[in-house]
């Protein structure tokens, strides 16, 4: 059994751990909680049936599973999650799309810490179905302003000098039916459509280099295999800068959801630019106008005209920490966390309100804080029971700073799908229930 002490100790040692340099008196409030708990606050009214039924495994007795032996190894060649946790799943909103096959599923943000999405919860997105490709008959063509054109295997990508970045990724139209004011009252849905993976494979550059590129050259074209071969014009600048044909994701060859066996990464960019299964590229003097750059992925503004090529996407947070998937249980001292990001670099500054936005707090920015990839952070707060519009404003190295929605709706109108960044307010409500609203 963890005696007070000990549990003490770990609980101080993960606060050094994390760098996290609280007041005296932060650190105190949390320490006093755990030793409640320790001493016996949990044989208290508040447990579930189940736990109760479950008491013969609370201390001081001998859990059951300490007294027996656990399957061996290879019970699980390719491991999975504990059985407890088969609600952290992706999932859909049935009526968005009217099948699976061009449709969306998102990433279960409220059950993630840190900034790696475990590749079998990453959103999809498909516009014609997963297809079933085979890595011994797929080719990578790169062709059209080059000097030398060339056919590709996956083997022959993986002999050339490779590399791996850690970059979020996002469909621009995330966040789009908050836009059009339907309320998702689930985080998963309000902001999930966005993941952060470690991407592996071979930077674009390195592959133009070895075809040549023309004088003339300034647009590429990146082209899937799936049914619906779908299609993107990248500028040069953004080929030569940090475009990625990856092979890899987590550590593991990419997921057939992700693009098997090679993708395109524009980190930054909408994630409709991140070309999956990609199967060709083609060098040219000006954009192609296909269909997703066109009649989708632009931007109507109020005055008739249309944003197009909007391909970064701009600097955003969202607090997933309480969120409606995780309301608060009691009043008291919680660490408020969530998730900042931006397409142009780092994150710089994270606040946080209680009060709508009418004062902010600063925010630590845990962990890893990485260009172009999701950012953690935190901030304690006591709740005192009450009411409160919980909100987090993201700053980014650039100084671009998260707008309100009115600032968004004034620079962009009301026609909009697509890059939806405005602050996120939450409502708590006084028995922990959480509620999405809009209020500025
Ligand atoms: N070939 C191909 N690439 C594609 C798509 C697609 O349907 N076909 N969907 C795009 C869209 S709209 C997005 S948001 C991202 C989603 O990537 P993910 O499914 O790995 O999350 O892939 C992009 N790349
Ligand atoms: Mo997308």
């Amino acid at each position: 059994m963890i005696s007070k002490t000990d549990g003490t100790a770990a609980l101080l040692q993960r606060v050094s751990a994390e760098g996290q340099k609280l007041p005296l008196e932060e650190r105190r409030n949390f320490l006093k909680h755990g030793l409640l708990l320790a001493g016996g606050v949990i044989t208290g009214g508040a447990l579930s049936a189940n736990a109760r039924a479950a008491a013969g495994n609370l201390p001081p007795n001998v859990p059951a599973w300490t007294r027996s032996l656990g399957p061996g190894v290879l019970t699980e060649p390719y491991g999975k999650p504990s059985r407890f946790e088969k609600h952290i799943v992706r999932r859909n909103v049935p009526w968005l799309t009217a099948d699976r096959i061009a449709s969306i599923s998102f990433t279960p943000l409220a059950e993630l810490d840190g900034i790696i999405t475990p590749s079998s919860l990453v959103f999809e997105r498909y516009h014609a179905g997963i297809p079933d490709i085979d890595p011994e008959q797929h080719r990578l063509m790169i062709h059209g302003l080059v000097d030398r054109p060339i056919i590709l295997t996956v083997d022959d990508l993986r002999r050339f000098p490779g590399t791996s970045m850690i970059r979020f990724l996002e469909c621009p139209a995330n966040g789009g039916m908050e836009w059009r004011g339907a309320q998702m009252d689930a985080l998963q849905f309000t902001h999930g459509m966005l993941s952060c993976c470690e991407w592996s494979g071979v930077l674009l550059s390195t592959l133009l280099q070895e075809v040549g590129i023309r004088k003339d050259a300034a647009w590429i074209l990146a082209e899937g295999a799936d049914g619906s071969h779908m299609s993107r014009s990248v500028p040069l600048a953004k080929a030569m800068d940090d475009a990625l044909i990856v092979y890899a994701q987590n550590g593991e060859p990419l997921r057939p959801e992700q693009g098997y066996p090679i993708r395109l990464i524009n980190p930054g960019w909408e994630g409709n630019t991140c070309v999956k299964w990609l199967r060709r590229l083609e060098v040219g003097d000006q954009p192609w106008y296909h269909r997703e750059e066109t009649s989708k992925y632009t931007d109507l503004l109020a005055d008739g005209r249309a944003r197009k090529f909007s391909y970064e996407q701009e600097c955003n947070s969202v607090v997933t920490y309480p969120c409606p998937e995780k309301p608060l249980t009691e009043k008291g001292r919680y660490e408020v966390r969530g998730l900042a990001w931006s397409g142009k670099g780092k994150i710089k500054r994270v606040d946080v309100s209680f009060d709508g936005g009418v004062n902010w707090r600063p925010a630590r920015l845990k962990g890893l804080v990485l260009p172009k990839a999701l950012t953690r952070f935190g901030l304690e707060w006591d709740w005192d029971g009450g009411p409160a519009m919980i909100q987090s404003r993201a700053v980014d190295e650039t100084g671009y700073v998260q707008p309100t929605y009115t600032q968004l709706r004034e620079a962009r109108g009301t026609n909009s799908i697509y890059h939806k960044n405005a602050i996120h307010t939450w409502r708590l409500h006084e028995n922990g229930k959480v509620t999405n609203v809009q209020i500025r």
